[in-house]
């Protein structure tokens, strides 16, 4: 493959940081091929005729999730796009409950209600899943506002992409989130698209973390397609968030293979282009050279975790299937929440 080839050696491979461990590489290849895996099932389904509404996969975009879930305790939270399935799977929300989602299935996270774009997990602190685009982004300001609030040390991440940066509201809650020192980390997933309009027919600055600087919110950018500089850039963020000194931002520039969403005619890139991205510049392949030329992982090694995946995926496709369309009575319930925290709304009237 592309990626400047090591040759194999009996040490470590010098493209191996030694400051990362067999097993995080090991992690990482696990967590990135379950949702590349996951996504190539939900567009099967799709062609099948059993996920409706709108379906938009992360393809390609693996390593970014992958890597900022490694910098993440207990405690922090997380909320995005409609490009959300790898997102759920990386904060440890299980496959077969997202894959009845998707499918409109009672066993779903949002019991078979929600669909593709509307997912939650209090357990996981994953707060969505939104269709809106950019209406996250606020959203996540006030996630990190409670967790300031309540004084605690707790990070919240807030991604959406690079259509979505030229967004009105991104730039208030900028300004709002330097004034009040929140604890909240922007992440631009820069795959360079919105929807069918690239970035450069729709941006003359091309540096999204920089627009941070006008109202003194330090970032930068990042490459996504490998984990370990996405890690790496996500724990400065994290220590920065946590030690009290307010947001920051991470442009990470990666790139999707598939359409915006499974209707997409994709007129506006070539085959080519995707195919250089794939052949050169895979995430999970970056990290499978790394195992296999640092000796860390046999062929036979990553083929066993290659068939246990394949066996998550199948198991959530089949219980996605099984599982029985919602009730119509459910039509009336998770309308209003019933247990309001610490008093109820008269009282605060
Ligand atoms: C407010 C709003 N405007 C337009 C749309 C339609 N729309 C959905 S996704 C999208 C593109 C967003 O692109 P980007 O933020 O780069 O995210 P990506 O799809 O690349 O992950 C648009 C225009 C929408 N959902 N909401
Ligand atoms: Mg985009």
């Amino acid at each position: 493959m592309a990626r400047k080839p090591a040759p194999a050696a009996e040490t470590q491979s010098p493209d191996t940081p030694s400051n990362v461990s067999r097993d995080e590489l090991l992690q990482y290849y696990r967590d990135m091929l379950l949702i590349r895996r996951f996504e190539e099932k939900a567009g099967q389904l799709y062609g099948m005729g059993l996920i409706g509404g709108f379906c938009h996969l992360y393809i390609g975009q693996e390593a970014v999730v992958v890597g900022l879930e490694a910098t993440t305790k207990e405690g922090d939270k997380r909320i995005t796009s409609y490009r959300d399935h790898g997102h759920m799977l990386a904060c440890g929300m299980e496959a077969r409950g997202v894959m009845a989602e998707l499918t409109g299935r009672e066993g779903g996270y949002s019991k078979g209600k929600g669909g593709s774009m509307h997912m939650f997990s209090r357990e996981k602190h994953f707060y969505g899943g939104h269709g809106i685009v950019a209406a996250q982004v606020p959203l996540g300001a006030g996630l990190a506002f409670a967790d300031k609030y309540l004084g605690n040390d707790n990070v919240t991440f807030a991604y959406f992409g690079d259509g979505a940066a030229n967004q009105g509201q991104v730039y208030e809650t900028y300004n709002m989130a330097m004034i009040w020192e929140l604890p909240v980390i922007f992440v631009i997933e820069n795959n360079q698209y919105a929807m069918g309009t690239s970035m450069k027919r729709s941006t003359r600055s091309t540096t999204l973390y920089g627009r941070g600087e006008a109202f003194g919110i330090p970032g930068e950018q990042v490459d996504g397609m490998d984990v370990l500089a996405v890690k790496a850039a996500g724990e400065k963020a994290v220590a920065h968030c946590r030690a009290g000194k307010g947001p920051y931002i991470l442009e990470v520039m990666t790139y999707r293979y598939r359409g915006h969403s499974m209707s997409d005619p994709a007129k506006y890139r070539t085959r080519e282009e995707v195919q250089k991205m794939r052949d050169e510049r895979d995430a999970i392949e970056h990290v499978r050279e790394l195992l296999l030329q640092g000796r860390h992982a046999t062929e036979d090694d990553l083929k066993a975790i290659d068939k246990d995946i394949k066996d998550i995926v199948n198991d959530s496709a089949e219980f996605a299937k099984e599982s029985p369309e919602p009730a119509l009575e459910e039509l009336w319930t998770d309308i209003y929440a019933e247990d309001l925290p610490q008093g109820s709304a008269e009282e605060h009237a």
